[in-house]
């Protein structure tokens, strides 16, 4: 008998800037393989194409550019790869993404573009199954390091930017926001061991459970 293969669960990872997205998909993703998982790891912006250099550039304060720009930049940067996600998903491949389109509302929100605005050019890529938000405050993630010398390093900013996730948190957990996913929010502060514990416990029943077709998201 054949056995019939799940298609691939999609699995977003959000949070503050150095809240531990990397360190964690990292993790889950090695977890995934070592269970068995078909798995692949995913990242925005991803910096390799055209659109992604452009933003890499803009980043690094090496370009400026209108915002609303850069923001419908970081939106095609996810459109780009659209049909590498839908496929990899069809054919069981479970997929764990360094920020997505909630990452696009709420920076763009907090330089302040109008929320319903920033959230539209995303309206429609394939939804998250889930989404894990990695929450911490911006002066327990300051003390990881410090924070770099990219353009959205700096703590006023990341203040604005958790009230945003905040309210997308909110807008999702109500269902005000249809077909986003299941949106989970894990304290982030605490040791890595520990977080990836409450990562995995969320994301491994998860992977061998996706019934349903690819939704899009927010429609
Ligand atoms: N952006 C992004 C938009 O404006 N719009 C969009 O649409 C998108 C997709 C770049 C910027 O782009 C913006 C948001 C960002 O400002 P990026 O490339 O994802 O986005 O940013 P990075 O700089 O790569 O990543 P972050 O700074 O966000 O860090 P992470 O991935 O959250 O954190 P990580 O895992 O690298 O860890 C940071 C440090 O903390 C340590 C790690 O070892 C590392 O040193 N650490 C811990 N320390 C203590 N306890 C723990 N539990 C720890 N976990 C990790
Ligand atoms: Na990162």
């Amino acid at each position: 008998m054949t056995e019939v293969k799940h298609r691939g669960a999609f699995i977003v990872v959000e949070g503050l800037d150095r809240s531990g997205k990397t360190t964690q998909c990292a993790i889950l993703h090695e977890r995934l393989v070592e269970s068995g998982v078909d798995a692949q790891l995913m990242k925005f912006p991803d910096r390799t194409t055209v659109i992604g250099q452009m933003i890499d550039s803009y980043l690094k304060s090496q370009s400026d550019m209108d915002d609303h720009l850069i923001h419908l930049l970081f939106s095609a940067n996810r459109w780009e790869l659209v049909s590498s996600i839908e496929r990899q998903l069809r054919e069981g491949t479970s997929i764990v993404c360094d920020r997505y389109a909630f990452s696009g509302i709420a920076f763009s929100a907090s330089k302040g573009l109008p929320y319903a605005w920033c959230r539209s050019p995303d309206i429609d890529l394939p939804a998250p199954d889930m989404t894990i938000f990695l929450d911490i405050s911006p002066e327990k993630a300051k003390e990881r390091g410090g924070y770099g010398e990219e353009r959205y390093e700096k703590e006023e900013m990341q203040n604005k930017v958790r009230q945003v996730f905040r309210r997308i948190e909110a807008e999702m957990q109500g269902q005000r926001l249809q077909s986003g996913g299941q949106w989970v929010t894990i304290d982030a502060g605490r040791d890595r061991e520990t977080v990836s514990a409450d990562v995995w416990r969320h994301a491994q029943p998860l992977v061998t459970s996706v019934e349903h077709p690819i939704r899009k998201l927010w429609t």
